[in-house]
Order: C-alpha cells, then structure tokens, then sequence
C-alpha cells in the first residue's frame, strides 16, 4: 500500500468513550447521536479519525466489554441506523470511524454462550474453553486479570470455563473453526458497513496454550504469575495474518491492536504483534510511556527502545491515555504547573514518528476526577476499593461548557462530572488563543501540513540529559527541529546547525521568529518547533 492511501499512518486518532462524551437524549450517558452532534468539534480539533470505546450490545457488566451481540448497536447508545448515520457524517467531514473490538470474549449473555453452556453436546459447546475439574480444584492455576481463578464452575455442565477477565466475559475458543468463521464474518459486515478499522481489545489473549499448563508463579508476589500459557501464545500470530488479508482486501483499512502487559510496556511484545510491518497488525499499543516518571531521560529512552523495536516496514504509534489508565495530566505531576507540563507531552506526542491516539478530555486538561465510593461503577473500582479506585476517574463525562453537567446531559451523568468544570471546559478553552486546547488544535493542523512531521525520519539529538528532548524530523529534504523542556527550569541548548530557522510553534515564542543557529534559552516547560527555511 503506497504512503499516501495509508491516512492512518500520517493522521491523528481520537478515543471517544461513549458513555461520556455527549448525551443527546438526557438519560445521563453518552451516545451515538451525542457524537454525531459532536463531529463539528472533532473537525475543528483536526482529528483524522475516531475510534470509539464499544457500542455493540452489552449487558454492560464491563461496560461494553461484554458483548451479548457483535452485530446490533446497544440501544443505550443508539441504534444500527444512528452507527450508520455516524459513519456517513464522519465520512462526510473527513473523518475515519474506527470500532473496538472484543474478540477474545463475550458477554455470558451472549446467544453463543448460552448455547455453548445449554449442554457438553452443544454444537456450539467448542466455541468457548471448557474444561474438566472438580468443584473445589480448577483445571489449572490461571487467574483472571481482575483477580481470582480464571475459572468459573458451571453447575449445570459440571465443567469449568474459562474467563480471563470478569466472570460475565467468557473467552472464546479461537482455535474452533467455526467460531474463528463466525467472527470473521462479523468482522466484514462491519467493513461493508464502511467502519474504517478497528482497535482489538486484548488481542494479546486470544489463544491459550493447547495443553493448559500451569502459568510459573511469580516468587514472592503470590498475586502475579508468568502469563506464559494463557497470553501471547505464538498462534495468535496466525490469525492476525489472516485478519490483516481481510483488511487488505478493502484497501485502507486497519486494525490497532492493545497489547497489555504486565509489568507494563513490553516494546518488543507489542511490536512482534506488526509481523514483519505489513503482515500483521497494522499499528500496536504498546503502554511503556504511560507508567514513567515525568523524567525527560525516561521518556528518551523508552521511546527509543519503542522506535527501535518497530520493524523495517512497520509503523509506530504514541498514546499518553486511554479508559483503563489514570489521566495524563494526573500523572506528569508538577503540581501548580501541570497544564505546562501537558502542554510538554501534547507537543511530544503530536511531534513524533508514529500515529498519536488522544483520549477524549486529554485536549482540555481533563483530570483524574474523585469519584465518591457510592458512584463507582467500574467492576474493578468495586472490587478494589479502597486499594484502587479503579477506571472510572478516567471515564468521567467529557467537559463541554461551564454550564450545568459541564454540558454533557441535561439529565442525571452516569458518573460525576469533575469538580474542576468550571475552568476546565471546551467552551472556555475555545477562547483563550494560549489555552491546552487551542495548543492541540496549532499542533494537530501542523502535523497536517508538514510532511516531516505527520511521515518523516526521527533523530534525538538532545537526549533528556538535564531534563530537555531535542529531535530532527525530516522528510525529502525539509527539516525540522522539536526541543521540549521538562523542568521548571531555564535551560541552555546548543545544537551545531547553522541556517535559516523560524518558528512554526511555541509554548513561549512568537511564530516565524527567525533564528541562525539552535541555540536557545529555553524557558521553563518550553515546547518550541522550527523549521529550516535555508542555508546561510
Ligand atoms: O484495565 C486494566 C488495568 O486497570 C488492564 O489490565 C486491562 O484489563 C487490559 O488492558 C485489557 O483491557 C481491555 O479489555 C478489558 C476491558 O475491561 C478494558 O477496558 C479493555 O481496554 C476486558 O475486555
């Protein structure tokens, strides 16, 4: 596929969380026609596409993450014709639809479990993992992500099946030809119905060890184990070459695999999953950044271990945070200075080689919000609290305008809208020219124009050594030059490169002042891009 069709290389991909992003009919969630509503907004921001948290229909256990249908759209969110009317609108202003997809389980109310668990004879019984066991000893000592034993007694069987996550999220038996037919075919009536890609959920899941063996125990954290027999099984790789044929066969589709790993962030993991660039995944998640210190040196060297694992012909991808991890902002620190801290990172991720995931609310500053103890509704934040309060901090309703529910609904929001509305808001942030807001809109339209940036080389020359980032981007002869400083500090750099150099955008600079040489004095938090104009 040629540089140009690939638009999901060179554009930028925005998260919306449904259930939190408009609510059109004041029932307190988000939905479809929210986002419809919404698209002159993703427009004005200068997004290429959006990639929304699932919408299929789901009991809602996991909220959304247990699908009990993959074919018809939740009517908490809309219906199939609200999905397809998103689509045409998207299309319409140029912007990409892509859908989540849980593929490594259903819902335990999905028809297909139903069936699989009515009998042992059930011809559908193979589509999920059943084992033998007794009552109070599992087939094996796997444990759930969310915790526990991975698996459930079936009374009614008097088998066990398997769930790497929540009870009510059964995992699918993808080595059953039938089952593996069934979600194909899904896949391409939701690529008929003209969905741009999609982001696989877990796909590091999707097959387990063929003998079940035990997963090693982890010494001293009797909590953990080594995910040697239930996660990244080599097989997994097979059926992605086999999706990706499908997307091929559509032109410029895609597919943006979660590649989770704990501990956190395993570069070569997530990008074994791109084959060898082309084969495979189109683009995949890898979460090294989100769990480091706000520490320029950390930050260089886990994006070059990143970049350094991306093969040949493959692409990366940047991402700070998504639904199931603490807010950006909330963790850069910095106290008083955060916002200029968040305007560092959204210069970084909006800079880099590689396609940059924003999380719906990371635009204005959205933080953490406190969610009291009788509001979770996060199964995890239930279990855990008080250890953990779980996802819903980062899922709260996206703040829209200092007025009542930060303008999210008129009815009662599923979860509490953030104290900090008021200040915090897409309305007021419009209009104020230095707010975080206007900062991604300049960098998200750079991005678009400058070749260099949205598909160039990348070289760090200023490698965090004293707390600044400095990098070439370069594309077919054209030059430009990001420096980031991450202290609160004036900081003194010195790149040899004498020529013509302006301002394309700064924290602190005015634009298209002119420099001969990379020498600056940056002030604290700067973020400054320039571009080479000519020789001296
Ligand atoms: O959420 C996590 C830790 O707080 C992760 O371990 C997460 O479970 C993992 O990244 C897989 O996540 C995906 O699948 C889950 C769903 O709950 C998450 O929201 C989704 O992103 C099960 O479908």
């Amino acid at each position: 596929m040629s540089g140009q069709a690939a638009w999901w290389k060179h554009g930028v991909i925005y998260q919306i969380y449904p259930r939190s992003f408009y609510d059109s009919n004041a029932d307190g969630t988000g939905d479809l026609r929210g986002i419809i509503l919404k698209l002159g907004y993703l427009a004005s921001l200068g997004v290429d596409a959006i990639w929304l948290s699932p919408v299929n229909r789901s009991p809602m256990y996991d909220f959304g993450y247990d699908i009990s249908d993959y074919y018809e759209i939740d009517p908490i969110f809309g219906t199939t014709g609200d999905f397809r009317e998103l689509i045409r609108e998207a299309h319409g202003r140029g912007i990409r639809v892509l859908m989540d997809l849980v593929l490594n389980h259903t819902s335990h109310l999905h028809s297909w479990f139903l069936s699989s668990r009515s009998s042992r004879s059930n011809p559908r019984r193979d589509w999920y993992v059943w084992r033998d066991g007794s009552r109070d000893r599992p087939p094996n000592n796997w444990r759930s992500v969310f915790g526990g034993s991975a698996w459930k007694w079936d009374d009614h069987t008097c088998q066990y099946y398997l769930h790497s996550f929540l009870e009510e999220q059964p995992d699918l038996n993808w080595r059953n030809p039938d089952l593996k037919k069934a979600m194909f075919d899904m896949i391409i009536h939701w690529l008929d119905c003209g969905v741009d890609g999609f982001r696989l959920d877990a796909i590091n899941w999707l097959i387990k060890d063929r003998r079940f063996r035990n997963n090693p125990a982890v010494p001293g954290a009797p909590f953990f184990q080594k995910h040697l027999y239930d996660r990244n099984r080599a097989e997994i790789h097979d059926i992605l070459k086999e999706l990706r044929g499908i997307l091929d066969r559509y032109g410029d589709r895609m597919a943006v695999g979660e590649v989770f790993t704990l501990p956190p962030g395993n570069p070569s993991l997530s990008a074994g999953y791109l084959g060898n660039g082309e084969d495979e995944l189109s683009l995949a998640f890898d979460f090294s950044l989100m769990y480091r210190p706000w520490d320029a040196r950390r930050y260089h060297r886990t994006i070059r271990r990143w970049m350094g694992h991306i093969p040949q012909k493959g692409w990366p991808c940047h991402v700070l945070s998504n639904h199931d991890q603490p807010r950006g902002i909330s963790r850069y620190g910095g106290g008083r200075d955060e916002r200029k801290r968040a305007k560092v990172a959204a210069a970084l991720l909006l800079t880099m080689r590689g396609t940059p995931f924003v999380y719906y609310g990371e635009e204005i500053g959205m933080k953490n919000c406190r969610v009291p103890r009788c509001d979770i509704r996060d199964p995890l934040g239930k279990r855990y609290w008080p250890l953990f309060a779980g996802r819903d901090p980062a899922r709260s309703p996206m703040q829209w305008s200092p007025g009542e529910n930060a303008g999210f609904t008129t009815g009662r929001p599923w979860l509490p809208v953030s104290a900090d509305y008021r200040e915090v808001n897409i309305e007021d942030e419009s209009l104020d020219p230095y707010s975080l807001l206007n900062f991604y809109r300049s960098l998200i339209a750079m991005r678009k124009k400058k070749a260099p940036l949205n598909r160039g080389s990348w070289k760090p020359v200023l490698k965090g050594h004293h707390g600044v980032l400095g990098y070439y981007r370069k594309h077919e002869g054209e030059t430009i030059f990001i420096v980031l400083n991450f202290t609160d500090k004036e900081k003194r750099v010195h790149v040899h490169d004498r020529a013509q150099w302006k301002v394309l955008l700064s924290t602190h600079r005015f634009v298209n002042t002119h420099f001969t040489s990379l020498e600056f004095t940056l002030l604290p938090y700067e973020a400054t891009v320039v571009e080479k104009f000519g020789k001296l």
